[in-house]
C-alpha cells in the first residue's frame, strides 16, 4: 500500500519533470510560430486573456468598436487561444493585433471586396488597405478570422474577471496569471479541534487518561498566510507562500489538573511552479510543482507540568523539518453562470529531519462547484478528502507513553470535509481585481489513528489583489 503510494508520487514527479523540459523547449516552438507569422506578414501581438485587467479593458473596447465600425461583429465572444488558425487571416489587418474575434458579419459589399484574400495580392494589399473605408482596423486590438473557428475554440473563453474565477479561498495554487501579472494575498485560517477519536469513534478524555497520564483536550490552530504570485509567462506562474503559525493546546492530567501550551512563529515556506497545459473550451488544466522548505521550527518549547522549558510534542511544532515536495494537478471549468474545478496535491517528505523523524506523506483531493450570482459575488460548495500517514522515526526526547501527541504511531488519519464558500470580487473602480473570500469547512468523515484530537471546523478568509 505504502509502496503503491510512493510509486504514484514517482509518476507525478516524472510528469512534473517532463513539464519542466517542455518549458525549456517552448522557446523553440515560439520561434516557429514567429517565423510563420512573418511569412504571413502579420504583426501578431496576441496575448491570452488570463489577465483580469486586459479582459475588462477588452470588453470596453469591443463595445466601442462595435458602435463605430463598418464591421459589425456577430459575437462578442473572444478566442484567447494561440492555436487559432492564421490561414484565413486578412492581409489588410497588417497591424498589431492583440485579440481575436471568431467571426464577423453584416459586412458591406465594399468591405467584402476588400476582405477577399483573392483581391489582395502584392501592391494591391496597400491599395486595399488605403482604400478601406475609415481604416477602422488600424490600431485596433482585434484580429479577424473570416470564418468561424473550430468548435473547440468557439466562444470558449475562460473569463478571469469573475468572483468565481478563483476557487474557494482555502484552495491554493488553483489559478495562474498572465505574463507580468502579480498577485498578493493574505489568508487567515482558524482551525478548531476539541475531543479525541480512535478510528471513527469518539473517545472521552477520561478513557484516554486511563491509558496515558496526560491528554490534549482542545487545540486551536491559526495561520496567517502571506502569498505572492507572479506570471513568468502566460503558461507559467510562480507562487510563494509564507505562513505564520499560532498554536494553542489545552491538556488534562490524570490528577485532574489542566494546563495550556502554545507555540507560534514562521512555518514552512512553500514555492510552487504552476504550469498550464490546457486552456480551451473554457477549461484549464495546470500542473502544480511545489516545494516546501523547512523554515518552521521543530524545536518549539513551552512550560508544562514537567518543567518550564519543555520540548512540545509533534502537533505543536511549526514545521516539518524536512524538504517536502508538493506535486499536483488542477482542473478548472466554467460556463456563464457556473464554474467548477478539482485539484489533487501530494505532500512527499524528503529524508528525515534533524530530530530523526519525518511526518507522514499526505494526499489531498478536492472538487468544487460555484454559482456566480452577479459580477461581484459567487458561492461555492466543495468536498475535500485528505489522507496522511503516521510519523516515521521519532524524536527521542519525547516519551510516547506520557501523552498521545508524543506518539509517532498515533498521528495518521483520513478526513473528508464539506466547504461552504463566498467569493466577492471588485469588477471596476480603483480597487478592481480586488477579492475578498471566506470559506467554512466542516468534516463529514474522520478516521484517526488515535487517540488523536479531531478537527471540528475550519474557517479561511482571504484578501487578494492583482496588478
Ligand atoms: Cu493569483
Amino acid at each position: 500500500m505504502n509502496f503503491g503510494v510512493k510509486r504514484g508520487y514517482c509518476c507525478l514527479v516524472a510528469v512534473v519533470s517532463l513539464i519542466c523540459l517542455d518549458t525549456l523547449l517552448s522557446p523553440a516552438k515560439a520561434e516557429i510560430s514567429k517565423e510563420q507569422q512573418e511569412k504571413k506578414k502579420i504583426a501578431f501581438n496576441y496575448k491570452p486573456l488570463t489577465n483580469t485587467w486586459d479582459y475588462q479593458d477588452l470588453q470596453k473596447k469591443i463595445e466601442q468598436e462595435k458602435k463605430r465600425a463598418s464591421l459589425v461583429f456577430n459575437s462578442s465572444v473572444l478566442i484567447p487561444n494561440q492555436k487559432v488558425k492564421l490561414d484565413n487571416f486578412q492581409p489588410q489587418y497588417e497591424i498589431l493585433s492583440s485579440y481575436i474575434l471568431p467571426e464577423f458579419t453584416n459586412i458591406t459589399d465594399e468591405t467584402k471586396q476588400v476582405l477577399n484574400p483573392n483581391n489582395i495580392q502584392g501592391e494591391n494589399t496597400h491599395k486595399s488597405v488605403n482604400s478601406f473605408p475609415e481604416k477602422p482596423q488600424i490600431n485596433t486590438d482585434f484580429l479577424l478570422a473570416d470564418e468561424p473557428l473550430p468548435p473547440s475554440q468557439q466562444g470558449m473563453f475562460w473569463n478571469p474577471a469573475r468572483p468565481d474565477s478563483h476557487a474557494p479561498i482555502a484552495v491554493m495554487g488553483e489559478h495562474i496569471h498572465s505574463e507580468g501579472e502579480i498577485m498578493v494575498s493574505y489568508r487567515y485560517m482558524l482551525m478548531e479541534m476539541e475531543g479525541s477519536r480512535v478510528g471513527t469513534d469518539d473517545i472521552s478524555d477520561e478513557k484516554i487518561l486511563e491509558q496515558f497520564p496526560v491528554t490534549p483536550t482542545r487545540m486551536t490552530m491559526q495561520m496567517h498566510m502571506f502569498g505572492m504570485m507572479y506570471g513568468i509567462t502566460n503558461n507559467l506562474t510562480l507562487m510563494a507562500m509564507l505562513p505564520y503559525v499560532v498554536k494553542d493546546m489545552d491538556h488534562m492530567t490524570r490528577m485532574g489538573r489542566g494546563f495550556n501550551t502554545d507555540s507560534e512563529g514562521i512555518g514552512d515556506i512553500k514555492v510552487t511552479g504552476l504550469y498550464q497545459v490546457l486552456n480551451e473550451n473554457r477549461q484549464r488544466i495546470h500542473f502544480n510543482a511545489g516545494m516546501s522548505f523547512p523554515t518552521g521550527s521543530i524545536e518549539a518549547r513551552d512550560r508544562t507540568p514537567a518543567g518550564p522549558d519543555q520540548l512540545l510534542p509533534y502537533p505543536m511544532q511549526l514545521g516539518s523539518g524536512t524538504l517536502d515536495l508538493n506535486p499536483g494537478i488542477t482542473y478548472l471549468g466554467q460556463t456563464d453562470e457556473w464554474s467548477w474545478g478539482s485539484q489533487i496535491i501530494g505532500t512527499l517528505r524528503l529524508g528525515t529531519n534533524s530530530n530523526s523523524y519525518k511526518f507522514g506523506d499526505q494526499i489531498m483531493l478536492t472538487a468544487w462547484g460555484a454559482r456566480k450570482w452577479s459580477d461581484w459575488a459567487s458561492t461555492s460548495l466543495r468536498i475535500k478528502g485528505k489522507n496522511w500517514g503516521n510519523i516515521s522515526g521519532k524524536d527521542s526526547r519525547l516519551n510516547p507513553s506520557i501523552i498521545p501527541t508524543a506518539d509517532p504511531t498515533r498521528r495518521g488519519g483520513t478526513q473528508i470535509d464539506l466547504g461552504f464558500g463566498l467569493n466577492l470580487f471588485v469588477p471596476e473602480g480603483d480597487l478592481r481585481t480586488g477579492r475578498l473570500a471566506i470559506e467554512f469547512e466542516v468534516p463529514i468523515y474522520r478516521a484517526l489513528q488515535g487517540p488523536q484530537l479531531e478537527t471540528d471546523w475550519q474557517l479561511t478568509a482571504g484578501l487578494q489583489f492583482s496588478f
